[in-house]
């Protein structure tokens, strides 16, 4: 197995202020901040739309603003986004988890959300121009579903939006497709949760919007290893075709980043890291992801695309629908 030969290499690197924010750093009495989308505005800064949940479990979305997206973040003084159940009943146990996409057709921000319903948690969109008014499409992808983003740009002269229904047969990565954001279909299974004792059996989901890159879109997605006393959430990586993104191209067999420091192993809810975000700085190559640490804080990282690649090179492999190896 390859696994016994190579040698881990560390592909993010974090940054020695971790974490980067926390409750204490809200300007209004929260619990907790993570899960935060990102995405770079025109004037180069860094906007952050942070997870934010209160002290009554609800969660809801608020943005902050940093020139160089590591430190002196403006905060928006009341939440930017909020559950609005009175004309969007799906949200009214919070919304959560967004993940940004900016869509030059549209010359708008598209953030995909997590919903809580009472039918459980589904994927909601709305798109923004500024982070401040927000045009909401409600509910895309009805429960059990969470984890999406939009593509930025039409497949096909379609739009297209990654997701992740949970299923009794486990939770898989899906893609769909839609005229005009609100109708979807045409869906296709995308990447298949492992089996067995693998890291990222029964449960995977994607994290942030994949990257896209000359050679495919390249996704972060999270496996969670249910162990008996709790779960563990760790990344790994996948590339998947520019035009038709349901065909994956290589696949990692091991994680590339694992919960290991003290604020990601402990919090709310421990053993978790979950980036939303990333942005990437005008080398092309350079890459900052922000995640989630424990479901308590936020985090920062910062890698390179040329050597998430280089590593899916040397340690992946090609999924083939016939190809049942690992499953
Ligand atoms: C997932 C999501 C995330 C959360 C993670 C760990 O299912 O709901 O929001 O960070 O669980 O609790």
């Amino acid at each position: 197995m390859k696994a016994t030969m190579i040698q881990y290499e560390t592909l993010f690197h974090r940054h020695a202020g971790n974490p980067i924010l926390t409750g204490k750093d809200w300007p209004y009495s929260i619990n907790s901040v993570f899960n935060a989308g990102a995405t770079l505005l025109p004037d180069g800064s860094t906007l952050l739309l942070c997870r934010v949940e209160d002290r009554r479990g609800l969660s809801h979305l608020c943005a902050a603003r940093s020139m160089n997206g590591v430190d002196g973040w403006q905060i928006d003084r009341e939440p930017t986004l909020q559950p609005n159940p009175e004309e969007y009943p799906e949200e009214v146990w919070g919304i959560e988890d967004p993940r940004i996409t900016y869509v030059p057709e549209l010359k708008k921000y598209a953030v995909a959300y997590t919903s809580y319903s009472r039918g459980g948690p589904g994927v909601s969109l709305a798109l923004t121009e500024d982070f401040r008014r927000f045009e909401r499409f409600g509910v895309v992808m009805v429960p059990d579903d969470k984890d999406a983003a939009l593509l930025p740009r039409r497949i096909g002269g379609f739009w297209a939006l990654i997701h992740r229904p949970m299923t009794p047969l486990g939770a898989h990565v899906w893609i769909s497709y839609s005229p005009d954001m609100r109708h979807w279909g045409n869906h296709k299974l995308m990447l298949e949760a492992r089996r067995g004792a693998w890291w990222d059996a029964n449960k995977i989901g994607m994290s942030p919007p994949p990257i896209e890159t000359s050679r495919g879109w390249l996704m972060i997605y999270h496996g969670v290893r249910r162990t008996p006393s709790s779960s563990i959430y760790r990344l790994g990586l996948a590339l998947f075709s520019l035009e038709q993104p349901d065909k994956c191209l290589l696949r990692g067999d091991s994680w590339m980043f694992a919960p290991e420091a003290d604020y990601e192993r402990h919090g709310d809810v421990q053993d978790v890291v979950f980036p939303c975000g990333y942005t990437v700085a005008a080398d092309g190559d350079t890459i900052k992801i922000y995640y989630g640490a424990a479901d308590s804080s936020i985090a920062l990282a910062h890698g390179s695309i040329r050597a998430l690649l280089a590593w899916l090179d040397a340690n992946g492999h090609s999924e083939h629908g016939n190809d049942r190896r690992h499953k």
